[in-house]
């Protein structure tokens, strides 16, 4: 049973309210953290070896270390729950059923950070969560631990929570930021990174939902007391939202030693694949990174098991292996076809691109247009080489990630599923006669 740091109160009934979570321990963290310094609570989150939880992986102790601290200018902490990547409803899950978690998490980082005026910038999607938010600030501010002089440690705090449109894109940190003026989001060129640039040009740090929420256990229990849990630079726990053909869909929190076998097939997590069908592959971190087919998926290149942590995932680069990334794990079993799956990521990046350059704006539409052409029998042969091509003249030449994230899918298909791409080709009538309906996730 891996240990729970972040969901091992969400079942007690009343935790979304500040009474019962306070006296469930909720809030301690931020009496611990007003009796240390910014710069030693900076170090305890090195210590822990937390990586942000919204799919980059970076080191957050090393981000917050990061922050500039021009004399006279303002800083601030943004909280990014534009939580959009398919197959990805952690942060939903975390913000929805224990909303305090975050808002503790986020005074406890605004103190080390300095930021007196912190936003959690949520996807307008999520409207009723907002209100859930809205409501634990509220109730945090009548306790005490917001607003001016909080527990009279002379440290002033506000948050406030600010919703998205609509667009995937605005999770691009720095779209984020413009969206956050009251701009279009529009990604901006790094460096400067927002740490020395952010919102309103002053120096911020934006982090995950999760990754806020993991800082309270970090501070009741100790940075070096994290990093013991997982493994190598896989530390702490991780929360997975899990889809597609599993017997129990939902958001578990594992620590990062499991093995992915143990994650599909055991009872504790998803409970395997219904009606006896074989797995067929997965996306294990988000609809970004590299589809693994089921013999790679279960071990690695090496023949090693493969686990559900940062480097295990990661390991053969993207020639054998794929990414933890958010940790939206979609699973298809034998039934599912990749081309048609590949379709429906195609039509959300061409759909969410911003157009802002040429590779992204113009490539996404064209892979959107020869997947479309495979998947309705009008394909040639020379229609999976040209989606190569156009993959590869978009990875690595576009200014945010989303032209990558497009990209990924797409080679991984084909390197591990042409068969079935030159199935389509060979097929075009069989491809007219299957009807799969929308792809579900
Ligand atoms: C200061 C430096 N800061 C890096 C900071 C940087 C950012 C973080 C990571 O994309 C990926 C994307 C999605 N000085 C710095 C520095 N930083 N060097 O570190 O930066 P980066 O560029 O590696 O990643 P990113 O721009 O944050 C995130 C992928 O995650 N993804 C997940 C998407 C998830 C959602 C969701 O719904 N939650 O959208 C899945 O794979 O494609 O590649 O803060 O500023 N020298
Ligand atoms: Fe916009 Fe795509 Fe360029 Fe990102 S890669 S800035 S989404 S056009």
């Amino acid at each position: 049973m891996s240990k729970k740091l972040l969901l091992d109160k969400i079942g007690i009934e009343g935790i979304k309210g500040f009474e019962v979570y306070r006296r469930e321990g909720g809030y301690k963290s931020v009496e611990k953290a007003f009796k240390m310094q910014p710069n030693d609570i900076v170090e305890e989150v090195k210590k822990s070896g937390l990586r942000g939880r919204g799919g980059a992986g970076f080191p957050t102790g090393m981000k917050w270390s990061f922050l500039a601290k021009p004399e006279g200018v303002a800083r601030y902490l943004v909280c990014n729950a534009d939580e959009s990547e398919p197959g990805t409803f952690k942060d939903r899950y975390l913000m929805e059923f224990i909303p305090h978690l975050l808002i503790e998490g986020m005074i406890v980082s605004s103190y080390t950070l300095g930021s007196k005026i912190s936003y959690i910038y949520i996807r307008g999607e999520y409207d009723w969560i907002t209100d859930i938010l809205e409501n634990a600030i509220e109730e945090a501010r009548q306790n005490g631990f917001l607003g001016k002089n909080i527990l009279d440690s002379g440290f002033d705090c506000e948050i406030y929570v600010h919703r998205g449109a609509g667009a995937y894109i605005c999770g691009e940190e720095t779209a984020l930021l413009e969206s956050l003026e009251g701009k279009r989001g529009l990604p901006r060129i790094k460096p400067p990174f927002p740490a020395v640039k952010g919102v309103w040009g002053s120096p911020t740090v934006v982090n995950n939902v999760e990754t806020i929420a993991a800082i309270v256990p970090i501070i009741n229990e100790g940075g070096e007391a994290y990093s013991k849990i997982g493994v190598g630079r896989s530390t702490g726990t991780k929360l997975i939202s899990a889809c597609g053909n599993i017997n129990k869909p939902g958001v578990y929190e594992i620590d990062m030693t499991i093995s992915v076998e143990e994650f599909i097939f055991s009872d504790e997590y998803c409970g395997g694949i219904p009606n006896g069908k074989r797995l067929k592959a997965c996306i294990p971190g988000g609809s970004s990174v590299p589809i693994l087919p089921a013999n790679l998926l279960l071990k690695t290149a090496k023949g090693e098991t493969r686990l559900m942590n940062y480097e295990s995932l990661a390991d053969g680069g993207f020639v054998t292996g794929s990414m933890m990334g958010s940790g939206g794990f979609i699973v298809l079993d034998e039934d599912q076809c990749v081309v048609r799956h590949t379709l429906t990521l195609a039509r959300f990046y061409h759909h969410e691109s911003c157009g802002q350059c040429s590779p992204c704006r113009e490539g996404t539409g064209w892979m959107e247009k020869v997947f479309t052409k495979i998947e309705n029998g009008k394909g040639e042969m020379k229609d999976i080489d040209l989606l190569w091509d156009i993959q590869r003249k978009i990875e690595g030449n576009t200014i945010c990630p989303l032209g990558d994230a497009a990209a990924w899918p797409v080679a991984a298909a084909i390197r591990h599923f042409r068969d079935e791409f030159e199935w389509h080709v060979l097929n075009p009538e069989e491809c007219l006669k299957r009807n799969y309906g929308l792809a579900h996730y």
